[in-house]
Order: C-alpha cells, then sequence, then structure tokens
C-alpha cells in the first residue's frame, strides 16, 4: 500500500515547524507487523496524510492538516479508527483478582458497564499502561491499552500464578465519534437511548441485528462515544452508516488530535510517561486507591512513595515564542541554569495563541505559575508552569 507519493500528499502534511518536513514526511512503510484495522481501506480513501504506529497497529493521524482537523473536532463530528486500542481480554472464574492484581485502583465495588481509567504498574510501581478497563460480566473483562504491551505482562501473571483465567486479544477494534455533534450523530445510527449512556459507562446498543458495546468515552474533550467493533467485517457497515447519517453534520474522518489532547492534558503512555514513572508522579493519584487494592502487585511499592508524595510530577506548561518544533525527544527545563524537569509533548495551540505543554517537573519548581526555561530543539524559550488542562 503507498501511503506518500500522490499528488495531493507530496507536500509536507504539516504546516507547523520546519521538523515535520524531515522527521515527519518520510514514508511509513506498511507490512504484517504494522496490522491495518477492520477500517483501513476507508480511512485510505478517506484521504489520510499521516499515521503511527500504535500496539503494532496502523493510527491515523492527521487528514486535512493537523489544525484545520483540530477546529474541525472543536466544532462539528469525527470518525476516529482506534482499532489500535486493543483490547486484552481476561476470562475466568479468576479474572476479578488477575485485573486487580494489575492496578492499584480498587475495583471491588466496580459493577457490569462501567468503564474505569486504570493505571497498570509493576512491582515497583512503575507504569506499565494506562488503559480505560471495562466489567463486561464478573468473570469477564476487557482491558483496552495504551501503547505498550501489556497483553504478554497478564499473560505471565495468569501462567504464573496458575489463575484459572485466560488471557486473550479478541477481534475488538475501537471506532471513536467524537465532536460537539457526537449525540447528534450516533442518535441517527443506534437510536435515541445512546444519549442515556453516562460518562465512562458502556451499554449494548444494536446495528444491523448485532448488538455492540458503545460506551461514552474517548481520547478527547470534545464529548463523544467508542463502540467496540467485535467483528472485523462490520466495521466497514458501521463508518459508511455514520458518515451517511452525518452528512448534513460535516462529519469527517479523524483521529487522536495533538493539538487537543495536549490541551486537554490527555496524557500519552511511551510519551508523557514510562516504567520511570509512578502513577503520582503522572498526576494520575486521583485513580489510585493503593490502600484498598488488595493483590495489585504494585502495591507495597506505592504504599511507600505515597507515603511521602512525588517529588516530580506531571505539569502543564505554556512554552514562549513562534510555534515549536515537533517534540520527538525530552527536551530539558532550567530553572537558573540547571535541570528541574523535562517537556515530553508540545505543540503550537492555535485557541490559546501560546505553545502549550506536558512535562515532567520538579516539587521545588512545579507550583503553578513558576518562570522556566525550556531547551526546545531550536534553542532555548520562557516557559510558565501551569495546571493541567490548559485554559
Ligand atoms: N479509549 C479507549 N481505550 C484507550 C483510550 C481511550 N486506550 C488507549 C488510551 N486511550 C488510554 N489512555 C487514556 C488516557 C486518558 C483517558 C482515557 C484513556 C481519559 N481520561 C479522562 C481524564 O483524564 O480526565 C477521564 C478519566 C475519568 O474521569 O475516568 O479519558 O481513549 N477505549
Amino acid at each position: 500500500m503507498r501511503i506518500l507519493p500522490s499528488s495531493r500528499t507530496l507536500r509536507a502534511p504539516f504546516s507547523i515547524g520546519d521538523g515535520y518536513a524531515t522527521l515527519h514526511s518520510p514514508i511509513l512503510s506498511i507490512s504484517r507487523r504494522t496490522r491495518r484495522t477492520p477500517v483501513s481501506a476507508r480511512v485510505a480513501a478517506s484521504g489520510v496524510k499521516g499515521y503511527t504506529v500504535y500496539n503494532h497497529m496502523l493510527l491515523p493521524t492527521v487528514f486535512d492538516s493537523m489544525e484545520a482537523d483540530y477546529w474541525h473536532l472543536k466544532r462539528h463530528v469525527q470518525v476516529w479508527d482506534v482499532a489500535c486500542e486493543r483490547q486484552v481480554e481476561v476470562r475466568g472464574p479468576d479474572a476479578a483478582r488477575l485485573v486487580q492484581m494489575l492496578t492499584p485502583r480498587d475495583l471491588s465495588s466496580m459493577t457490569i458497564g462501567r468503564c474505569y481509567y486504570t493505571p497498570m504498574v509493576d512491582e515497583t510501581g512503575g507504569m506499565l499502561n494506562d488503559p480505560v478497563t471495562l466489567k463486561l460480566d464478573d468473570d469477564r473483562y476487557w482491558i483496552s491499552i495504551a501503547d505498550s504491551d501489556l497483553l504478554l505482562w497478564v499473560k505471565g501473571l495468569a501462567f504464573g500464578m496458575r489463575l484459572e483465567a485466560d488471557v486473550s486479544e479478541p477481534d475488538v477494534s475501537p471506532l471513536a465519534v467524537q465532536g460537539p455533534k457526537a449525540d447528534q450523530l450516533m442518535t441517527r445510527v443506534f437510536g435515541e437511548q445512546v444519549r442515556s449512556i453516562r460518562f465512562f459507562h458502556f451499554r449494548l446498543m444494536g446495528f444491523q441485528g448485532r448488538q455492540l458495546i458503545v460506551s461514552r468515552s474517548g481520547y478527547s474533550r470534545q464529548g463523544g462515544f467508542e463502540i467496540y467493533v467485535d467483528q472485523t467485517s462490520l466495521g466497514e457497515p458501521l463508518w459508511d452508516a455514520l458518515f451517511a447519517a452525518g452528512e448534513d453534520l460535516g462529519v469527517s474522518a479523524g483521529g487522536p488530535n495533538l493539538i487537543e489532547r495536549v490541551e486537554s492534558g490527555l496524557l500519552s503512555y511511551g510519551n508523557d510517561m514510562t516504567r520511570e514513572n509512578t502513577p503520582h508522579e503522572c498526576g494520575l493519584g486521583r485513580f489510585c486507591d493503593t490502600p484498598d487494592a488488595i493483590g495489585c502487585v504494585g502495591r507495597d511499592a506505592l504504599l511507600r512513595v505515597t507515603a511521602e508524595g512525588p517529588i516530580r510530577q506531571i505539569r502543564g506548561l505554556k512554552i514562549a515564542g513562534e510555534p515549536v518544533p515537533p517534540c520527538t525527544e525530552l527536551w530539558p527545563v532550567f530553572a537558573d541554569g540547571e535541570q528541574v524537569g523535562s517537556v515530553s509533548s508540545a505543540i503550537w495551540s492555535p485557541e490559546f495563541n501560546t505553545n502549550v505543554a506536558i512535562g515532567m517537573i520538579r516539587m521545588t519548581h512545579w507550583a503553578p505559575g513558576t518562570m522556566l526555561e525550556v531547551g526546545a530543539s531550536d534553542g532555548t524559550r520562557a516557559a510558565e508552569v501551569c495546571n493541567l488542562p490548559h485554559d
């Protein structure tokens, strides 16, 4: 499959900064390893201009331009091929015990039909993933993972602990509908009942004689849903139904948008956090109930670090000057010439008229309003610490 060399994509797909030309224009070689999704053909037909690879699968990132996609997402409605949000299914008598081993969030009162944002940690309390966990039944969970091979860790625990639980990656590919007109569009395809789905809850909704899990969730703060397409052959009919129903709403293909997610303070595993970080450093302490998370393999380690509190934490930053180049490696953050943190994601925000960023900052300098310096790849710039989400 040829991605770039068509007449409309020869031009660099990004308008911001020179770095895109050198780092982001090369062709992404596609093979069996960079797995296709149930709607890859529709994505290509919609004129996708850029992909990344996430969980060894194609993730479309740009259609028109990053800025045009961003404004469209904030004003209208988009359909996202987020099949790369793979599900780790955990099923069997020990399923609940195994899922609780993974996370310091207390799942004991989780009810069927709930989605929980769940930091997942190793035995040192280091972040392994930050998935959304769905409880389908008392003995069946889906862990909707971010970009790390969580399946292998979960299978290892299940085998090593001799648990009665099957761990697999089912044929499930989320399709997200995001944006202020998402309720309108979804109602047309699934009926008025979708409106009653509460944030981070899911319900079974009918589509062409099948029942699909639909949740009110998604990787943007513009509102919307995720449809868990549990059969590859349903992908294209569902995509087509959404586009047919949403023509007058200006529905378009989209994807997780870097500008919107940095403004919104949505973290990206592998970018803003790694195994080196605890959930508390990531600002995910509100999703941890460590004392009650009996069985979590990272419980002891996290009890130790929470007693003292983190000494560095995720913060927002506003970076002065012209639009920054793409942040493809950590940028050091300085105070009086000494490093006090690093920036992991940064982009020009057309809405706030400044560069917005996410970084990890030492406690001595993490107070909002603190002025620091960022060693961006094109030079040093002034930056101000702020809370997330940006406003
Ligand atoms: N949806 C589903 N799977 C996913 C993602 C998703 N897997 C990969 C990735 N995204 C996982 N990471 C996140 C990060 C943030 C959120 C969801 C998944 C998120 N956070 C809100 C917040 O932080 O304010 C709300 C959390 C809450 O209140 O519970 O939505 O997007 N299926």
